[in-house]
């Protein structure tokens, strides 16, 4: 304890030239997080090195997101030193607690995406698996969110305007990334030479990402884009100052802003320069890394795994392939078979909109290499075809890696596809569809490569660091090993009808919704009852995912609480958060909508003890810490077949809400394992969606056919929640009752029924607890651990069942 005060006091001293008298609670931060980032290095050093003496397989985990959320509080917990810390900070007359709440979120991500990297690092270093995340050092992670007149405006991100005491910089680790020019010699191996006409310097930054009882350490290693030269001083002495860094300005843009969509690809420059960007620099890290070790190639694949999050690293394999053949003078054949063995590829999408695919002259300008090298591998891949199918015919134009429906186009999923092993989904569902659809003519030829992984959280942010009421209940009645073996929570299930504990519960919701309360309050000025059901809905703000059918289901509930106001409703908040993308119309629409109609609701006082909703600015990870614990009820209402899999869905229920959801992504297994009755699960299924799009019903005959559904939109389009500007609504109604593309119209008098079943259940408590446990305690399976285990086991062929002899 004497020790760790010393600690943080040697750093505020000397790290940061402080005293403690004028220490600022930043600089109580900063000095708190160098000490402990001190006690991770041993850790972390004796990973590294035990991971090469004993030669075993590494994973890296490409991924041009990493969501990671506030670091202090996990990694303490991790080391299991929050209480000691928390001690000497005090001795220090500084409340750890209050101080861990201003680190800045690294949000270098968009959503659920860019979180499950994080949970999965950090699994990867509770579960012993070697592995280093590469990403890149976005100087602005994704925008904050205000909320001016009910319209979200985006306001610039900074997280690093203080420093970021947990990264390295290594500036011995730099790589040059070559950007257009031209491909001269051959194309045998060894005999093209690329010269670039523009190079860039990547330079790392490490991080470590601690285990859980800090037992192992994992890396996140992110590359900035710096200029080789970063002034002209030749422009300058002539006078032009912005010419004299214009190679800087125009190098360093690549590792400024993290793109802030998270579906429908931009489709702009820059975007594929930072694909590009991390992708060279991790595989030239990764294979000098490599080649240090082993002094030759040709066993890359035994010893290295590389994942790729999504298509987003999808040049990987092109890039692979050069760097095997160009620069190490393999053959093609070669190349292509430790490429091949080496990578594997995990989709994320279906939505045809969302697959990347990037136009054939851009690539052949930025990287004219590559495009030889893709070219090169679908010409071969078709002949193989070809050569196969015998005198059966293929549909050739279906598999090629070449789109030539719209101005000839690279398919990056295909690349990824056809370039990996393995190929996996992130839910049972989404893993199906995949066969079925999007990939179903590649998955004919290659009947074996998809293949399923569920995805998972981090059991210690999600349940243990972010729920300590809950978990000291669990630890009560489950034991301690809860926080080492999470499935072990599954015998919370037989104390389902006690009724001292269904008090604790009680007990420990009610502290975790006032806290909630006080930051509804503080946001957005709204008073929240605590006793009142909190209903939630917090993600991306998208048509697939509906909270426009929640803000319609809304409104029918207002208006029917309005026509019956003594009927005994139960009390209910509707919680919404969530970005919208800067350049997506309609979800901004969708935001402005909730706000007006929560101005609407909460100023009306026949409802007012029943009925508020409320729009929490500027969602992220750490809201959700502060959210998830508080809700009653999780709302998982995507169009069905639409969600790949949803992970904050397992957050919730892991935490004991019950979930209202459709059939989709994870909600099917979450109804699998916690039961029928223990969920409410409304609407269409997959299959019904997709002969619905086949074969429309019009929309004037379910409107019609749906009770309320009429004076709902009819409200909503005609002004009644934006009475200064009637038409505000016009376009999104008419949107609707034009074509209902999301089932939203067609599950609308569905999903006002599970809303009916949902007060009914409510009304029940003792009856509703009993759901709620068996919620949580069927869902330790959603660990990332287990997530991890599965994908070392049966894709990576690395981890603790692969370790090496004696
Ligand atoms: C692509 C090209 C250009 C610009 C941006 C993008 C881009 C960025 C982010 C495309 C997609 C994303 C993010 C997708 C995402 O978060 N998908 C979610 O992944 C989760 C983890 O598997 C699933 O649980 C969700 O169902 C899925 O929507």
């Amino acid at each position: 304890m004497d020790r760790l005060k010393a600690e943080i006091l040697r750093k505020l001293t000397f790290s940061l030239g402080k005293n403690p008298s004028v220490a600022q609670p930043h600089d109580w931060l900063t000095a708190a997080i160098l000490a402990v980032r001190d006690q991770i290095i041993d850790v972390w050093h004796r990973s590294t090195r035990e991971s090469y003496a004993t030669g075993r397989k590494r994973v890296y985990y490409l991924s041009l997101e990493f969501l990671i959320g506030r670091s202090l509080a996990d990694a303490l917990n991790n080391l299991g030193l929050t209480s000691a810390v928390s001690q000497a900070m005090s001795d220090l007359g500084v409340d750890l607690a209050a101080i861990e709440m201003i680190e800045p979120d690294a949000a270098l991500g968009n959503g659920g995406l860019g979180r499950l990297a994080a949970c999965y690092l950090e699994a990867m270093a509770s579960t012993g698996v070697p592995a280093l995340g590469y990403g890149i050092r976005y100087d602005h992670g994704l925008f904050k969110q205000r909320i001016d007149h009910g319209q979200q405006v985006e306001v610039p991100e900074d997280w690093l305007s203080f420093r970021n005491p947990w990264e390295f910089e290594r500036r011995e680790s730099a790589y040059q990334i070559g950007f257009g020019g031209a491909v001269s010699g051959t194309q045998k191996p060894g005999e093209s030479v690329w010269t670039p006409e523009e190079t860039v310097f990547a330079v790392a930054y490490d991080t470590p990402v601690i285990g859980w009882r800090g037992r192992d350490a994992t890396t996140l290693r992110l590359w900035r884009a710096r200029a080789l030269h970063p002034l002209s001083l030749d422009a300058f002495n002539a006078g032009d100052l912005y010419g004299a860094v214009a190679e800087r300005n125009r190098a360093e843009a690549i590792s400024k802003v993290l793109y802030p969509n998270d579906s429908t690809p931009a489709g702009q420059e820059l975007r594929l320069r930072q694909e590009f960007f991390f992708t060279s620099a991790s595989l030239q890290d990764l294979v000098r890394r490599h080649d240090r070790q082993f002094g030759t190639l040709d066993n890359l694949a035994d010893k290295v795994a590389i994942q790729l999050n999504d298509t987003h690293p999808a040049l990987a394999v092109a890039e692979l392939m050069r760097l095997l053949m160009d620069e190490r003078g393999k053959s093609w054949e070669q190349a292509w078979s430790i490429t091949n063995a080496t990578i594997s590829y995990t989709n994320h999408t279906l939505l045809p909109e969302a697959l990347e695919t990037w136009p054939v002259g851009l690539m052949e300008r930025l990287l004219p290499r590559h495009m030889q090298i893709i070219f090169g591998i679908n010409a071969r891949f078709l002949d193989s075809v070809r050569r196969k199918a015998g005198g059966d015919s293929v549909d050739l134009a279906s598999i090629s890696l070449i789109d030539e429906h719209h101005g000839r186009r690279v398919r990056m999923a295909h690349l990824a596809f056809v370039g990996s092993h393995t190929v996996n989904g992130v839910s049972a569902l989404h893993s199906n569809l995949m066969r079925q659809t999007v990939f179903a003519p590649l998955h004919q030829l290659f009947p074996e490569r998809i293949t399923n992984v569920t995805n998972g959280i981090t059991p210690r942010r999600w349940l243990l660091n972010a729920n300590p009421g809950l978990t000291r209940v669990l630890q009560d009645v489950c034991g301690k090993g809860i926080s080492d073996d999470i499935t072990q929570i599954e015998s919370f299930a037989a104390h389902a009808d006690d009724p001292a504990l269904r008090e604790r519960l009680i007990a420990v919701r009610h502290k975790n919704k006032l806290r909630l309360a006080e930051v509804v309050k503080r946001e957005t000025g709204v008073i929240i009852d605590p006793r009142a059901l909190f209903d939630v809905q917090i993600k991306r703000i998208h048509e697939y995912k509906r909270q426009l059918l929640n803000i319609l289901e809304t409104i029918a509930l207002y208006d029917a609480i309005r026509s019956a106001p003594y009927r005994d409703w139960a009390p209910r908040v509707k919680i919404f958060a969530g970005k919208a993308a800067s350049n997506y119309g309609t979800a901004k629409a969708i935001i402005n909508l909730i706000n007006d109609v929560a101005t609407v609701v909460n100023n009306d006082i026949t409802t007012r003890d029943r009925l508020k909703v409320v729009f929490l600015p500027n969602y992220n990870v750490s809201a959700a810490e502060i959210i998830i614990p508080a809700a009653d009820l999780s709302e998982q209402i995507s169009t069905a077949g639409m969600e790949a899999s949803g992970t904050g869905n397992m957050k919730f229920a892991l935490n004991g809400a019950l979930t209202i959801g459709t059939l989709d992504g994870a909600n099917i297994e979450i109804r699998d394992r916690v039961g029928d009755g223990n969920i409410v699960i409304f609407g269409m299924t997959a299959s019904q969606v997709e002969a619905a799009k086949r074969d429309p019903r019009p929309t004037e005959d379910v409107i019609a056919h749906t009770p309320h559904l009429p004076d709902v939109l009819d409200a909503v389009a005609g002004g009644a929640y934006s009475p200064g500007e009637r038409d505000r609504y016009r376009d999104l109604i008419d949107g609707l009752r034009a074509n209902d593309w999301f089932m939203v119209l067609n599950d609308f008098d569905s999903y006002r029924r599970a809303q009916m079943r949902i007060d009914a259940l409510w009304a029940d408590q003792p009856h509703w607890w009993r759901m709620s446990v068996a919620n949580t305690a069927h869902c330790g399976w959603f660990s990332a651990d287990r997530a991890i285990r599965d994908y070392a086991d049966r894709i990576w062929r690395a981890g603790p069942n692969f370790a090496p002899q004696g």
